[in-house]
């Protein structure tokens, strides 16, 4: 049934965006679980801080990063892989809230994913003006898994592109709460996030936060 007053459809609701064949943003799909997962940050920021990576050429990236999890996503001079102790403190990665696995698996299976077991929640952070550049995330050994990802706090337009750099990118604006699936064909789509403006969020100020769930297929 269309609502008259919002002019969507409720029966759709959260509303599915279809990006390709296998990929879709999810709108509002984290709402239930916002306060929760916000909660859980800054446990997870203090047992692993959030820092900034050296790409293998040397650039400094804008946007801060830790993980939680069996596994973490790094990038040093040896190129992007998964690691089961961070190198700042030698320890584990601190453990998944079990309100990210939850959430990272229902949006999964929203999505038509049923078997999403994810073992590595990497954990961007963007202050205004970080961004991240146009890549392809391919360090997974497994590609058929999806990947999940959580946008929190400041909005941000998401760059959507094809499977070659050149290829023209799809400007996505992705807000607080909205969740994006990407799977099969479009697993090893370039994307990559533009310059985040400041345009500070009511819970959590001029940070953008973004909660990206694998299978490293190592655990
Ligand atoms: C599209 N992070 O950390 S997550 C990354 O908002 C990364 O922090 C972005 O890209 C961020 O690697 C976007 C979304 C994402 C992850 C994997 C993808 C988009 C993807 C794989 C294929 C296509
Ligand atoms: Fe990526």
């Amino acid at each position: 049934m269309t609502d008259d007053l919002f002019g969507f459809d409720s029966t759709l609701f959260p509303a599915r965006e279809q990006l390709g064949q296998h990929a879709m943003v999810l709108r509002g799909f984290a709402a239930p679980y916002l306060d929760a997962i916000v909660a859980c940050l800054p446990d997870i920021i203090a047992a692993s801080p959030l820092r900034h990576l050296h790409t293998p050429g040397g650039h400094k990236m804008s946007a801060s990063m830790t993980n939680c999890g069996p596994q973490g996503a790094i990038v040093d001079q040896l190129g992007y892989r998964y690691t089961p102790t961070d190198p700042m403190t030698g320890k584990h990665w601190p453990a998944m809230p079990d309100t990210f696995m939850t959430l990272a698996r229902a949006a999964a299976n929203a999505a038509g994913f049923a078997a999403f077991k994810p073992d590595a929640c990497l954990v961007n952070c963007y202050r205004p003006g970080a961004k991240m550049s146009l890549h392809q995330d391919k360090s997974e050994r497994d590609l058929t898994a999806p990947i999940v990802s959580v946008s929190l706090g400041m909005p941000a337009i998401f760059l959507f592109g094809g499977h070659q750099r050149s290829d023209r990118a799809r400007r996505i604006p992705l807000l607080h709460g909205d969740i994006v699936v990407w799977g099969g064909v479009d697993r090893l789509r370039f994307h990559g996030v533009m310059p985040v403006k400041a345009r500070p969020h009511p819970g959590l100020g001029a940070h953008r936060f973004n909660l990206t769930f694998r299978q490293s297929g190592l655990s």
